[in-house]
């Protein structure tokens, strides 16, 4: 067993390359040399046109703005509304999967998978499910669901799961999450003209406008999801390229709504389907994914992973891939002429995310069924078109096992418990496992790839060096990706782990890096948190975690970064999210919040530096403790 380096990742990208230098092809590493160097302006944060009097660009020569605002409001005012746009995103994906479980019945295009589950939350929520129909049930609290994002009073209903300690901080510094759509409107109407400029007053608005993504939309979004398409539990699957398959039909979904990759699974998937490939000369159909639907559909499915983010261009070039179908989210506008240049169809499908050079199917919860089998067939009668001379699928792919939901860790864990001391069925023998320092503790491994940082190699090399230090790893997200490109999913990497970790991988049958899903699924990592702290009896701050994103790049991801520090988890970036400009916002990011939520971020483009921080974070939370 070895692992694939980079160099492997990039020589394949390097083949890629060269098919579409044939086709006349563009590619993200000719536009970044466009667009290199970037705006400094822009990269510090300083420049401001939300109104049209400016843009106003802050310098030694012309410290404010017209209307007068200083540095710290222009840059604080950025930050803000660049958090609003993530949360806005990773919530509507949420209230999409709201509404998906409102339309569920049984006898329509979707069905509960997880009953449970949902009368779990029901109870949660104070909804009386005795004696109900499941689908009643499902209704009643998919709308209750819906209410979060406008309702007119109170706080998110999921706050109550975090410790007292959190709530109360929440609480006393005016962070409790309300409506998530009033947070986000909120946040763009303390960033217009003539309103908020006072560094603190905007950070504390991220912050809340982050924990209604992590608390309320994205919490949402996973819950729900999981009611509807199962609860990942283990499963085995691939990652990169090589699970495409030259003889076969490849589709290829990409996105973040598993409403969509879920329904293409299940078509492609079926008897019909495959006799009408044979029918059209191949062998038979491939689904793959990429980003985070492929995170989704490996979750549940064990649906193969083509790859993450940066990756997303090279599917199209395998010259193999009959469609790729998009839903929403980080998806390149590129894929549109790109796919021009080979036989592929770019298909877009919701109104959310239309693009030039493709075709649009408008997918939606009640012609789920007939729309996704159009989509397949569509593939299907795109294989003839293939131009042969030009197909090459790089022959790099990894084993990996996923799945691993909070639900799925508390029974792995089971398996190293002390049934003399340790509770089963509950977090307490993976505490034991931390306290008793066998792990050290624990990093989130998050966020996406940035061509800032050389694709991959940050995420592959700081959870190399966790392991060997025995922290375990949960990821997610396109970071999740890159671990099982590199074969850190595999169980066998536990070759490479501390003496701890290695054992624990053993007696729990786990890998070191345990994929918890996509990004929405950060809310699973802020659950499995709070359960923690609350059976540790401490604070989330206090336990030796930490979260990392050291190739992201999406507003998404500072949404992200604002809850978890919101959360009591100290962040670790890569990339600085356009605030060096401003001493004060950079003082508050990397500080200031103590006061507020116990955590703050640290800003370190050194991938060595950034991981012996990490260590020494966990470290210090350790001693701290006693433990
Ligand atoms: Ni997260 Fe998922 Fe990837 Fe980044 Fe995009 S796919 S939601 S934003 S790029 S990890
Ligand atoms: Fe310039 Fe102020 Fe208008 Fe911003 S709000 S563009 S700083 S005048």
């Amino acid at each position: 067993f070895k692992l694939t380096t980079v160099e492997e990742f990039e020589a394949a990208t390097e083949r890629l390359l060269e098919t579409g230098a044939k086709v006349g092809a563009d590619a993200w590493q000719f536009r970044v040399k466009n667009q290199t160097p970037h705006c400094k302006f822009g990269e510090e944060g300083v420049c401001c046109r939300i109104c049209s009097m400016g843009p106003c660009r802050i310098t030694k020569k012309a410290p404010r703005g017209i209307c007068g605002c200083d540095v710290h409001g222009i840059v604080g005012r950025n930050y803000l509304k660049f958090t609003a746009g993530g949360s806005a995103t990773h919530s509507d994906h949420g209230r999409e999967i709201c509404h998906t479980l409102y339309e569920s019945s049984a006898d329509g295009c979707y069905q509960v998978k997880d009953p449970e589950k949902l009368i779990r939350i029901a109870k949660e929520w104070g909804v009386e499910t005795e004696g109900k129909d499941i689908y009643d049930l499902a209704h009643e609290v998919a709308e209750m669901g819906l209410w979060e994002y406008g309702k007119p009073f109170g706080t998110q209903r999921f706050l109550k799961r975090a410790p007292q300690s959190q709530q109360e901080l929440w609480e006393k510094n005016e962070l409790a999450p309300r409506a998530i759509d009033r947070e986000v409107s909120c946040s763009l109407h303390m960033a217009h003209m003539g309103c908020s400029s006072l560094p603190e007053a905007l950070i504390k608005q991220s912050i809340r406008a982050g924990l209604s993504d992590g608390w309320g939309g994205s919490m949402m979004g996973t819950e729900f999801s999981d009611v509807l398409f199962g609860t990942p539990k283990p499963i085995d699957t691939e990652a990169n390229l090589g699970v495409m398959v030259e003889e076969n039909v490849n589709i290829v979904v990409h996105g973040h709504d598993p409403s969509l990759s879920e329904m293409v699974c299940e078509y492609a998937d079926s008897p019909e389907m495959i006799a009408y490939a044979k029918e059209m000369g191949a062998k038979g159909i491939t689904v793959s994914g990429v980003c985070c639907t492929s995170n989704e559909v490996a979750m549940r499915r064990g649906i193969p992973m083509a790859g993450n983010f940066l990756q997303q261009e090279n599917v199209v070039l395998t010259g193999a891939c009959e469609a790729i179908v998009v839903d929403v989210q980080c998806i390149f506008p590129a894929l549109g002429p790109l796919s021009k240049c080979f036989h592929t169809k770019f298909i877009t499908t919701s109104p959310i995310a239309q693009m030039p050079d493709s075709e649009f199917i408008r997918f939606d919860a009640k012609t789920a069924d007939e729309k996704a089998k159009l989509i397949v067939k569509t593939a299907i009668e795109n294989f003839k078109n293939r131009k042969p001379e030009l197909v090459h699928i790089p022959q790099l792919k990894q084993k990996a096992t996923v799945g691993y939901s909070v639900e799925a860790i508390i029974k792995c864990l089971d398996g190293v418990a002390n049934s003399q001391v340790d509770e089963m069925g509950t977090v307490k023998p993976l505490l034991q496992c931390v306290t008793s320092g066998v792990l050290r503790g624990a990093v989130a491994m998050v966020g996406c790839n940035n061509p800032r940082i050389r694709p991959d190699l940050a995420h592959i090399e700081l959870m190399k060096k966790l392991i060997a230090n025995d922290i375990v790893i949960i990821a997610s997200g396109c970071s999740a990706q890159a671990a099982a490109k590199a074969g850190l999913m595999d169980k066998r990497a536990k070759d490479i782990c501390g003496d701890g970790l290695k054992r624990v991988c053993e007696l729990a049958d786990i890998p070191p890096v345990l994929h918890m899903g996509s990004c929405v699924d950060i809310s699973r990592m802020m659950i499995l948190a709070s359960e923690l702290a609350k059976c540790a009896g401490t604070h989330v701050s206090q336990l030796p975690v930490v979260g990392c994103a050291p190739e992201w790049m999406s507003e998404k991801a500072v949404s992200i970064g604002n809850y978890v520090i919101g959360t009591g988890i100290d962040t670790f970036l890569g990339v600085d999210p356009y605030v060096s400009g401003s001493s004060e916002i950079a003082e508050i990011l990397t500080n200031g919040t103590r006061e507020w939520v116990e955590a703050a971020f640290t800003v370190e483009k050194d991938i060595d530096k950034l991981g012996d921080a990490m260590i020494a974070r966990i470290e210090e939370k350790r001693a701290a403790l006693g433990i």
